[in-house]
């Protein structure tokens, strides 16, 4: 799979992140100006820079998984988790986040002690990860631009809130950047409705890692869209991809969206209960299912095993589950290649090597920090990773578990 955490995509987010004194923006909403203190209210994957800016920081944060940024001092940007926020304390008056940001000095990044915090939007918590991200078409007419389909403004009425236009074209196509590889469950779809309902039937939903929106395997064949309805939803059933594309087969046709939203599958693993062969380095096994995905060990997301025979990690569903993909955030600042070959077991025995094997032994890519193992609707309870072999060390900075199939979660 073609994933990839790290991508910077800071360029698109800071057109829309506007340069205001505390910005509000599709992608990170200002929530106030706090007190911090040495312990550190958002204590994770922390980003010192002389680029520092808000959008840097939202941007930063968001790639890590958290649901919210916090700048401060100039150059320091700090990401919290939902719980982080809930225990932040009061807010202070915005006079005190006083600091313009060395990357952006017109805006302010914090205070002394002071945290400028946003909410991230388009994070996992988010049912519509679609939101504010960016967007392409094949061409544009009428100024109908293709970022009007992930606007959040759901109108089916084009004088009310304009939608996304095409030229009358062969095969036109729309797709949305998500950022990163997401497991989606369904795709919503507002059509146009003061005019012209029937132009987007027949339409085919992608989903993949290709920009090329045809090359993505489709959710379903040809959908129809009612003349009587508005939205439509299609389901994608665990198709995983960073681009989710609409796309008109046929000739002479017009593309017009007024929404398109897309729904993540949720990540069954996440906050479950986890166990490892044996612990060193302080790398707990609760660190596989945390929420971090920081591949870096020193910002404490990552587990550790001591090198031995055959380690494993487990992680409890708490239910039997049918899973379609398992996806590995390896460690990426050293020792990338501890984590290969390794296996993936799953099934409703505790021991990890008891229940069958998901494929052979499988491998990291070179170069990527991550990879989505495809289980093609195996059941179990546990899930577990296993290193075959002597003298194995075994670090896991993630381990992300998500179900297939007509209906998708635990069951
Ligand atoms: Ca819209
Ligand atoms: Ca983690």
């Amino acid at each position: 799979m073609a994933d990839n955490n790290k991508n910077n995509d800071a360029s698109d987010d800071m057109a829309v992140l506007s340069a205001k004194r505390h910005s509000v923006s599709n992608l990170g909403v200002y929530k106030g100006c706090y007190v911090d203190t040495n312990t550190r209210k958002f204590p994770n994957a922390v980003d010192v820079s002389n680029e520092q800016s808000t959008a840097r920081c939202v941007n930063h944060c968001r790639s890590k998984g958290f649901a919210y940024a916090g700048t401060q001092y100039s150059t320091e940007c700090f990401c919290g988790t939902e719980q982080n926020f809930q225990n932040i304390g009061g807010t202070r008056p915005n006079s005190e986040c006083n600091k313009a940001c060395r990357g952006n000095p017109s805006e302010k990044c914090g205070g002394t002690w002071r945290m400028s915090v946003y909410k991230i939007q388009g994070h996992a918590t988010d049912p519509n990860i679609a939101s504010g991200r960016p967007a392409f078409q094949s061409s544009v007419a009428h100024g109908g631009s293709p970022d009007r389909a992930v606007d959040a403004n759901r109108s089916p009425n084009w004088a009310q809130a304009p939608c996304t236009h095409t030229n009358t074209e062969n095969d036109p196509w729309w797709y949305v950047d998500l950022g990163r590889s997401v497991t989606v469950d369904h795709v919503a779809i507002v059509n146009r409705g003061d005019c012209c309902s029937e132009r987007i039937t027949p339409f085919d939903v992608h989903v993949g890692d290709n920009t090329a929106v045809a090359r993505n395997p489709r959710c379903g064949g040809h959908h129809h869209f009612p003349l009587t309805e508005t939205e439509r939803v299609v389901h994608c059933r665990g198709r995983r991809g960073r681009y989710v594309g609409i796309r008109l087969p046929g000739k002479k046709r017009i593309l017009t969206l007024c929404e398109v939203e897309v729904y993540a599958a949720p990540n069954l693993a996440l906050g479950k209960p986890t166990v490892q062969s044996d612990v060193a380095h302080h790398g707990y096994a609760s660190r596989a299912t945390d929420g971090c995905r920081d591949p870096n060990y020193g910002q404490q997301c990552c587990t550790h095993t001591p090198a031995q025979s055959s380690p494993w990690l487990r992680v409890d569903l708490g239910a039997q589950a049918r899973v379609q993909w398992v996806v590995l955030n390896n460690r990426a600042d050293c020792c990338e290649e501890r984590l290969n070959p390794f296996t993936v077991h799953i099934g409703n025995d505790a021991r990890v090597d008891h229940n069958p094997r998901c494929g052979g032994h499988h491998v990291v890519p070179a170069g990527k920090n991550k990879d989505a193992i495809n289980c093609n609707g195996l059941r179990g309870r546990y899930v577990g990773i296993r290193l075959p072999g002597n003298g194995r060390i075994l670090t896991l900075c993630e381990i992300e578990v998500y179900a297939g199939g007509r209906h998708l979660g635990i069951r």
